[in-house]
């Protein structure tokens, strides 16, 4: 098939999950068309079925808001017409779903239809898309997409609980590419920064307040009083600055390594652990299954689908959100020696369940329902 992708092209979780969905497609001999506004981050390998055509901007003094979605909604008229796509496969419901819609509606006009589906992953739905600024659009392009996926059963049953929906949604899960995300022999690396055989906690997010890092510094703060032990926290964001006070002022910082965003996350995972991940909310949590694909138990909170990953008591624990006692009681009885090989066996064990393979034919089959 020939299939245009629209998608954030950042290290967010949807951006990652649509670039790799687009590569894993081109691999499969799929002729894939990026639309985004600069090149996706994990778009990194050179593939004859890969293409991207960039979303351009003019600006305009008159415009305080220059009007992207008008500029990629005609973006994806072009590359449908002269590319002759089958088909389009927008992810995160704004602006691209209501962008998509008007594309559809223009290329009517041109005699041509253009199938579209919209995969919601999470904060389109949970945080963004409820606000009342946004609800009325979300609603009617998600209503308006001939196809709607969701990543996980609770996404799903969340969009249909805030959102008055007429279409069924597909649940298919975020996935994770074995080949790449694998334990590797970092021994340097963790020499470096475990010098006496600390454990290695990790924490990887974009720093902003639903991901609760306040939880993952006193978790850490908490095991290092009875176990040796390091956290490392992978990622930037806005919450950056609150959370090196925090590690000052619980005594912490000489134990706690801010690292930044890294393109070679699976390098740092490979040497951890145990993965914290005590969001407020999560539709999936993508970070939690690139940890457990390299071997990493995670400890988490219970909220959105992190339950359909985490399997409580075997690839790790699921703790109320906020609850940090639980969360600690947990991280100590997991890094016990005698447990610690059981859980890491388990993680990647799970994460198999959510190979690739396993999951790019969902997204083929459901393409040809279109
Ligand atoms: O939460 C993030 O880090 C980014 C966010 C996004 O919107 O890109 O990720 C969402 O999509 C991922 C891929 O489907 C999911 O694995 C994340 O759980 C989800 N984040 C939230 O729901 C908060």
């Amino acid at each position: 098939m020939k299939i245009g992708i629209v998608c954030y092209p950042t290290f967010g979780g949807s951006g990652v999950v649509a670039t790799e969905l687009g590569k894993a497609l081109a691999q499969e001999g799929h002729k894939i068309h990026f639309i985004t506004y600069t090149q996706p981050a994990r778009f990194d390998f050179f593939n004859e079925n890969l293409f991207y055509h960039e979303v351009s901007i003019s600006s305009y003094p008159l415009f305080e808001y220059p009007p992207y979605e008008l500029a990629l909604a005609s973006k994806m008229v072009n590359v449908v017409k002269y590319e002759k796509l089958d088909l389009l496969h927008v992810h995160y419901a704004i602006p691209h779903a209501s962008a998509a819609y008007m594309a559809k509606q223009i290329l009517k006009t041109h005699g041509i239809h253009i199938p579209v589906v919209t995969t919601l992953h999470g904060t389109d739905i949970t945080l963004v898309g409820k606000d009342p600024s946004y609800e009325p659009v979300v609603t009617f392009s998600i209503n308006q997409s001939d196809g709607v996926t969701a990543v996980s059963e609770d996404l799903k049953q969340d969009t249909y609980k805030h959102f008055a929906i007429n279409k069924e949604i597909e649940v298919i899960p975020n996935f994770i590419d074995l080949d790449r995300f694998k334990k590797q022999k970092k021994e340097h690396f963790k020499k470096a920064i475990a010098p006496h055989n600390e454990k290695l906690l990790v924490h990887t997010s974009n720093f902003r307040k639903v991901k609760r890092i306040e939880d993952v510094i006193r978790v850490f703060s908490e095991v290092r009083k009875q176990i040796p032990s390091k956290l490392l926290l992978v990622g930037d964001g806005p919450e950056r600055t609150a959370m090196e006070n925090l590690s000052r002022q619980l005594d912490a910082c000489d134990d706690v390594r801010f690292l930044g965003k890294l393109d070679a996350v699976e390098e740092v995972l490979s040497v951890c652990d145990l993965f914290v991940m005590p969001s407020e909310k999560e539709s999936f949590g993508l970070a939690a299954l690139e940890a457990m694909a390299c071997e990493v138990p995670v400890i988490s909170s219970d909220a959105g689908g992190i339950p359909e990953l985490n399997v409580h008591g075997k690839t790790g624990f699921i703790s109320k959100v906020g609850d940090v006692p639980d969360m600690v009681k947990n991280a100590l009885f997991i890094l016990k020696d005698e447990n610690l090989p059981t859980f890491k066996h388990n993680a990647i064990e799970r994460a198999k369940e959510f190979d690739v393979t396993r999951i790019l034919p969902m997204y083929e089959n459901y393409y040809k329902k279109y």
